[in-house]
């Protein structure tokens, strides 16, 4: 980690919880980056999070942090960003924390276009609970409660979110680790809800299961399966069969809750007078 990025982390809580070759640190030291290399006041800066492997990456950082319940951070977020919309809110959440339980709170909260900074650790599977799958488990994977391989289909989590209404929607991977810093910078600067797909890898309770061998190998799978958005233009559909695209995908800022919030309350107190 870079020495710059010290402060950020509570070293006094090391070691962490994850599991060797989880991808959940990788994650979470690039956030540290992103907001490093950002122009916020980390004074006015709150990071929230659910329940998961990944929803506890706040106890390690140096700000203010909120560990809440499982699918209910982006309810907490909303309720810290309405109570003092000056603050710079993020929301860390798994896919089982973000789009199971969560899953109302995360189409409603990018309807409204709130300016929360979610960043979304998608390992395709209930990690901490050991390996139950979840709504971004794709179709044919094993789990616990898939033992015959997955039925379902899964979510693609950043159409979901450009379906809901989110302003900036991107997806970077633990392996295109300078990407994800890009994609969390630029998500900051949006005015508006900003999802970012960050894909991370478990080889505890997903990768054994699948037999995808070492946390490495996973690693690459990642390397191998990801094609960067300006790449895939020049593409056929063939030769994108079984790929995801990574990097910015949608960024269209429009009009954000708490300010228009704020001017309702303007309004009517100017009523009032
Ligand atoms: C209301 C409630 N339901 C279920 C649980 C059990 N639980 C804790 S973490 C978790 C799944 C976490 O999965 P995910 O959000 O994908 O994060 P990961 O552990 O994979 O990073 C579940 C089901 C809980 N803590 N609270
Ligand atoms: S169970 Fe999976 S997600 Fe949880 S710490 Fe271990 S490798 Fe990471």
């Amino acid at each position: 980690m870079r020495p710059d990025l010290h402060h950020l982390f509570r070293m006094d809580k090391l070691p962490h919880i994850w599991c060797p070759g989880c991808g959940h640190g990788i994650i979470t030291r690039a956030i540290g980056e992103a907001i490093a290399d950002s122009d916020i006041d980390l004074e006015q800066t709150v990071i929230v999070s659910g329940i998961g492997c990944s929803s506890r990456a706040p106890g390690y950082m140096n700000f203010d942090t909120l560990h809440t319940l499982h699918g209910r951070a982006l309810a907490f977020a909303t309720g810290v960003k309405l109570s003092n919309p000056q603050l710079n809110v993020f929301v860390l959440t798994g896919d089982g924390d973000a789009t199971a339980i969560g899953g109302n709170h995360f189409i409603h909260a990018a309807r409204r276009n709130i300016n929360l900074n979610v960043i979304l650790f998608n390992n395709n599977i209930y990690g901490m609970t050991g390996g139950q799958y979840s709504p971004l488990t794709p179709t044919g994977k094993m789990a616990t409660t898939s033992p015959y391989g997955n039925l379902e289909n899964n979510f693609d989590i950043p159409v979901l979110a450009i379906a809901s209404g989110a302003s900036y929607v991107a997806r970077g991977t633990a392996f295109h680790d300078k990407l994800l810093v890009d994609c969390i910078k630029e998500g900051i600067k949006n005015k508006g809800f900003s999802l970012i797909e960050a894909m991370s890898m478990c080889p505890t309770s997903y990768g054994r299961r699948n037999k995808m061998g070492t946390a490495a190998d996973m690693l690459n799978d990642l390397k191998t399966s990801a094609v960067n958005i300006n790449v895939a233009k020049k593409l056929t559909p063939e030769k994108l069969e079984g790929k995801f695209l990574i990097g910015t995908l949608h960024h269209k800022p429009y009009r954000e809750f708490t300010e228009e919030y704020d001017k309702l309350i303007d309004r009517l107190r100017k009523e009032g007078d």
